[in-house]
């Protein structure tokens, strides 16, 4: 590590849930972007690095300050743990949160002891205002979109007009240098990929999604192409990739821009893999064959689609403003031209109606009709992607007073929000026969894909070839179909065998 210079300013990523996965910090790197140019020495660290942290927590004395980034949910468990251990070493550096959470409930955020001052909404120049002041030791309480405490009482300074992302300088990924290898990932498609973002927000408002809360008042907001293909060409160039992961909520918003990307990055021969890529099927369906012939052409290879549900009427619920059928057309497209979707799909929505009996009966018409939906994607295409989770309610979202009302725990306090697991199951209206059968067709979907031809016909090996041989992937592909095509859920010794192959 290099040696901490006489300042410093310290970042703290903690670990998005129990299990974690390690992305890189793109929300601490946006904040260190002005202060990089500075001069300033920023090292960012993430939970996991636990023996490079403790050296800089030795040098706190050096710090300007400290700042940790927090999602709803275990992030703010761990974000916790680690300013517990910030004040065990120094009672007197700052420490500030910001982040989508602490941008949500700023108040309850700020109220909490190990929570100094309250970054809300984006933080480059409130942050780069921040240290300048603290570095000063000048007075920051007049600094815009910031909550602190003063003399006891919470302090909610008026927010900061939103500035275009393309006004701030190119993320200071070399600030990861240390460590950066740790953020490359392998996955199907690309040995070295690392995660960047071209875009922010999303126009539409689905009530379950975040970005629905009025807090984020940015609609959509994005770096012009050429400086997408510069950004991707530098980074492929300095890092040796050969993809990267888009993380944006909506990349497909403005398609003229989408191919202007493309054409940029053919042109330039930047040869790497672009893989989830957000984008909605209505978005896709509306493409013309040359868009898609160029979406390949580029390099894009995965898409990820949030179909949410099979289900009409849900669809509308929760405000996706979009047609099932979508969902379909696009797999027979992308198919055609080799490029994988992610259908990614929730379940147990909170239903607009009160009696206990009915709330049973929409899950379970609701869950069919995704089942439907599936069983013709499947047809389409056998080896298709498709994930199924659970809804979880987000502060702040229209559905989230629904979801308080259908006995979803409300946190009144900032570290009560760590309870809330945003990974996993947590409605109270969801049966438990409910929760079986998706555990249940969690399996299948990923049966149905690994039995498939289309699937099979790209491995090799010996379980490979005993599946294909003694036609047992054919008759589990059979069995499967079946229980899509007249959804029964009862015996699902396929959770048993799903065990049994994951050991072999
Ligand atoms: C990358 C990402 C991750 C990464 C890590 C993110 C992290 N921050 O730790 C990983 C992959 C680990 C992750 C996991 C999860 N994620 Co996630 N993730 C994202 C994603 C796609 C991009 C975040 C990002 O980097 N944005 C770009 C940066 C520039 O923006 P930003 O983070 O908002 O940062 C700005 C401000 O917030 C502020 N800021 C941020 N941090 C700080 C810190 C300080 C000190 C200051 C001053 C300011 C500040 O300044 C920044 C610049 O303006 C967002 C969706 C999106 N497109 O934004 C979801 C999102 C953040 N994830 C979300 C969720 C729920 C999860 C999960 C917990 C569950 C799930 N269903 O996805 C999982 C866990 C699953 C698992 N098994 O690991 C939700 C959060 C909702 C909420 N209420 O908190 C989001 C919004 C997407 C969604 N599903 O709706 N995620
Ligand atoms: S389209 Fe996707 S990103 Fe946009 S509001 Fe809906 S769920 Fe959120």
């Amino acid at each position: 590590m290099r040696p901490i210079k006489d300042k410093f300013i310290l970042l703290f990523m903690p670990q998005p849930t129990a299990e974690g996965r390690r992305m890189p910090p793109l929300g601490l790197l946006a904040i260190s972007s002005l202060l990089d140019k500075e001069g300033y020495d920023i090292r960012i660290y993430h939970s996991y690095d636990k023996k490079d942290y403790i050296e800089a927590l030795d040098c706190l004395d050096k710090a300007i300050c400290v700042g940790i980034t927090s999602m709803t949910g275990y992030q703010i468990f761990d974000g916790l743990e680690f300013a517990k251990l910030v004040r065990e070493k120094n009672s007197q550096v700052p420490i500030i949160w910001g982040g989508v959470h602490p941008t949500i409930k700023p108040r309850q955020t700020a109220e909490h002891h190990l929570v100094d001052i309250v970054v809300k909404g984006p933080g480059e120049d409130t942050f780069t205002e921040l240290v300048h002041c603290l570095d000063r030791q000048e007075s920051f309480e007049d600094i815009l979109g910031i909550v602190y405490k003063k003399d006891g009482k919470i302090m909610e300074n008026q927010g900061r007009p939103v500035k275009k992302m393309a006004e701030y300088p190119r993320l200071p990924y070399h600030l990861l240098d240390d460590f950066v290898e740790r953020f490359i990932k392998k996955n199907e498609y690309a040995s070295r990929s690392l995660s960047y973002i071209t875009s922010l927000g999303c126009p539409f408002r689905c009530a379950f999604c975040y970005l629905a809360n009025p807090t984020f008042e940015r609609k959509w907001d994005y770096y012009p192409a050429e400086r997408v293909v510069l950004d991707l060409e530098f980074l492929a160039k300095k890092y040796n990739l050969t993809g990267i992961d888009i993380r944006d909520s909506n990349f497909f918003v403005d398609i003229p821009r989408v191919k202007e990307i493309c054409r940029g990055l053919i042109q330039k021969n930047v040869k790497i893999v672009l893989t989830g890529l957000n984008g909605r099927s209505d978005q896709l369906a509306g493409c013309r064959p040359e868009d898609w012939q160029l979406f390949k052409q580029a390099g894009i290879k995965e898409l990820l689609i949030g179909a949410e549900s099979g289900d009409q009427e849900m669809l509308n619920l929760i405000n996706k403003q979009n047609l099932v059928e979508n969902t379909l057309k696009c797999e027979i497209t992308a198919k055609k031209y080799g490029i994988n979707i992610i259908n990614s799909f929730i379940t147990s929505f909170p239903p607009a109606v009160d009696d206990k009996k009915q709330i049973k009966s929409v899950l379970k018409r609701e869950l069919n009709n995704t089942v439907e939906l599936l069983r013709r994607i499947f047809l389409v295409n056998p080896a298709a992607t498709v994930l199924l989770f659970f809804y979880t309610p987000y502060p702040g979202t229209p559905l989230y007073d629904l979801a308080v009302k259908r006995g979803f725990f409300d946190p009144k306090k900032f570290e009560d929000w760590r309870l809330i697991d945003l990974a996993h199951q947590v409605t109270p209206w969801t049966s438990k026969k409910h929760i079986r059968k998706v555990k249940l067709l969690r399996v299948l979907i990923v049966f149905k894909k690994i039995f498939s031809q289309e699937y099979l016909k790209k491995k090799s090996g010996w379980k490979v070839n005993l599946l294909r041989y003694f036609g047992l992937a054919a008759a589990v592909n059979f069995w499967v179909g079946l229980r899509f095509k007249y959804k029964f859920y009862f015996l699902p010794f396929e959770r048993i065998l799903f065990i049994i192959i994951k050991t072999i």
